[in-house]
């Protein structure tokens, strides 16, 4: 039997137009054999953590779901990032064209040296807690907090919506149109 797992990926641009590269970024997810894109939240504009002379951030969630094992879609999302021009081992949490981190993949709990699952950073950043929120909002983390409690106990520090969701998919037909 085929069993298929939700995954929650985070995405975050900020360099070489940031809403494009994330917009671009969710339809490369649909592009990964086996994975479906369920659904995506708004496009969020972010102030940058880490050094603050960096633009930005454009973040979003989605919610995928698919058969390919932890490690394999990792590497399928590292090539997506590779793809959109990702320069890795630059300036610690420096500036990038195309982030996706994976956040959640069902209720897995892993320390591995190359994924920990959830992700660390998902339980205080507000660039990840309000679209994952928009996305599950009765969402409980694999150590039994809620999405929403965490949610509330973070400040939206200059997190601004900036649209509604700009795509749909056509489940049969794998094709996106943008919505109006
Ligand atoms: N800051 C914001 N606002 N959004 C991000 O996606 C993001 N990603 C990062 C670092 C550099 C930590 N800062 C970020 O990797």
């Amino acid at each position: 039997m085929i069993t298929h797992s939700t995954v929650y990926v985070g995405l975050g641009s900020n360099l070489n137009n940031p809403v494009h590269q994330v917009k671009q970024g969710l339809r490369a997810l649909n592009t990964i054999p086996t994975a479906h894109l369920l659904t995506h939240s708004a496009l969020y504009r972010s102030k940058p953590l880490g050094p603050p002379n960096q633009p930005d951030y454009i973040n979003a969630v989605a919610v995928l779901t698919t058969g390919l094992p932890p490690l394999t879609l990792l590497s399928k999302l590292q090539t997506i990032e590779n793809k959109q021009g990702r320069v890795r081992g630059a300036e610690r949490w420096g500036p990038r064209t195309l982030d996706l981190d994976m956040l959640l993949y069902d209720n897995r709990q892993s320390q591995e040296p190359q994924l920990t699952l959830p992700h660390p950073g998902l339980y205080e950043r507000a660039f990840v807690l309000y679209p994952l929120y928009e996305c599950a909002p009765d969402l409980v983390l694999p150590d039994g907090q809620r999405v929403c409690d965490l949610m509330q106990l973070c400040p939206a520090e200059g997190l601004q919506k900036i649209g509604v969701q700009t795509l749909v998919w056509a489940i049969q037909t794998k094709v996106w149109t943008p919505l109006k």
